[in-house]
């Protein structure tokens, strides 16, 4: 491949420091070889290929979106919105129908329409397998998290079955951009000894790990006293339905593998020391806990304990959009008490770097060595001053100029 200089007004690295440079470049092929001033790499790659952007560009690494549910992307207004174990019941009416209205060629043009919004890496939680097709060919790179779940002691043996069948399907399709993964649905629909099964699993197979924990009040008042909305809900299933661990046990689970835990909103202090001892990622999804009613989460509390914090879109099912820009800024405007500049970093670090971190994968940083995962996105006019640039890029971008996935570029 022939070396590229990619040049623009502004480079966002994403770095350590969150390092800008003014009027920079990034000279890349595969992976990428250099970051800095347009000016000295043109001089020191004088043979390379030079790409050029509008006034007002910024160039960054790709959004990666680390929990999303793409067999549900048939949804639009069949599921019950405002509270969540209504939800859950609508989810378990309309699951058949909603996911054989979710077709491989659905799926794929809602991987199209994300590549458009700049998501060039995803983590997919697969309950059924039936995204399997559409995620292995994807453009972008994929963390396929195949999903267990149950909890009657009588099925959990099937259900296993049923998961690993799936988990084998996707690792026979493993390649250098799709990565067969584990996720444990929940500690309320999940047996402890079908997830410990599970973590085994992808310990040995050294694959990445996600759970649902610790969403709703529900769901705290069930593992903390076995009452509240999810008495009646589990009792439908099961008469004699119980809590099957404590949270803390649940999270112990854990503890071999850093792990992505998806809204813990509901999570205490205690837990979030654990999440962080266990060096896991908090994965916050905004849209959808608005739009299940289980509240804000306390971005305060996740940064005094350092934990590392993603941000995912969730799916269809409890969004009305799957565009990383479209979260931010929900995540801008719900998070009121946090100041616009310092949370527009935060966020645009959880989608990059934290998120890289999360999955394990090269890329989420403009820097030497990395693959060449790279978005341009263009301003509509100068900004102020750079300090705002981050809550301006968030605020204004709806799809990029550019992008590469592997120093190609997809659109
Ligand atoms: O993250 C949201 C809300 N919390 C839990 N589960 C899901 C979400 N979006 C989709 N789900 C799926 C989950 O993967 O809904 C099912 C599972 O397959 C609920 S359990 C019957
Ligand atoms: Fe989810």
């Amino acid at each position: 491949m022939k070396v590229k200089i990619l040049e623009a007004d502004f480079v966002l690295t994403c770095n350590e420091t969150f390092e800008i440079i003014q009027k920079g470049a990034v000279a890349f092929e595969e992976t990428i070889i250099e970051v800095g001033e347009s000016e000295q790499l043109k001089a020191k790659y004088p043979n390379a290929t030079h790409i050029f952007t509008p006034p007002h560009s910024v160039i960054m690494p790709g959004l990666i979106n680390v929990h999303v549910h793409l067999e549900f992307s048939a949804n639009a207004t069949m599921l019950h919105y405002g509270d969540f174990i209504p939800w859950l019941q609508s989810v378990i009416k309309h699951r058949e129908s909603l996911s054989q209205m979710a077709t491989t060629e659905l799926i794929a043009e809602k991987l199209q329409t994300m590549l458009r919004s700049g998501t060039t890496s995803l983590g997919a939680i697969s309950s059924f397998g039936a995204d399997l097709e559409a995620c292995s060919q994807a453009p972008q790179r994929v963390v396929f998290f195949n999903e267990v779940l149950g909890s009657n002691p009588g099925t959990v043996d099937a259900m296993y079955g049923d998961f690993l069948g799936r988990y084998h399907q996707s690792k026979d399709e493993a390649s250098s951009i799709f990565f067969p993964a584990i996720a444990i649905h929940s500690p309320y629909s999940t047996h402890p000894i079908l997830a410990k099964k599970a973590i085994e699993l992808a310990f040995s197979d050294h694959v990445n790990l996600s759970t649902h924990f610790m969403e709703s009040q529900a769901e705290r008042d069930w593992l903390d006293e076995g009452k509240g909305d999810f008495t009646q809900f589990l009792t439908a299933f099961n008469p004699y339905a119980k809590p099957m661990c404590s949270a803390e046990e649940f999270l112990t689970l854990f503890n071999s593998l850093p792990t992505l835990f998806t809204h813990s909103v509901h999570a205490s202090a205690q837990e979030y020391a654990t999440i962080a001892a266990q060096h896991g990622t908090l994965t916050h999804c905004p849209m959808s806990n608005r739009l299940l009613g289980v509240g804000a989460l306390d971005l305060e509390a996740v940064s005094k304990h350092a934990i590392n914090l993603t941000v995912g879109t969730d799916g269809l099912s409890s969004n009305i959009s799957l565009s990383l820009w479209d979260e931010l800024r929900a995540a801008l405007m719900m998070h009121t008490n946090s100041p616009l500049e310092a949370l527009s970093k935060t966020l645009l670090k959880a989608v990059t770097c934290n998120a890289s971190k999360a999955l394990n994968l090269p890329a989420g940083k403009l820097e030497k060595g990395l693959l060449s995962d790279i978005i341009v996105a263009t301003l509509p006019q100068e900004v102020d001053s750079i300090e705002q640039l981050p809550a301006q890029l968030i605020l204004h971008t709806h799809q990029t100029h550019l992008t590469f996935i592997n120093g190609e570029l997809v659109c």
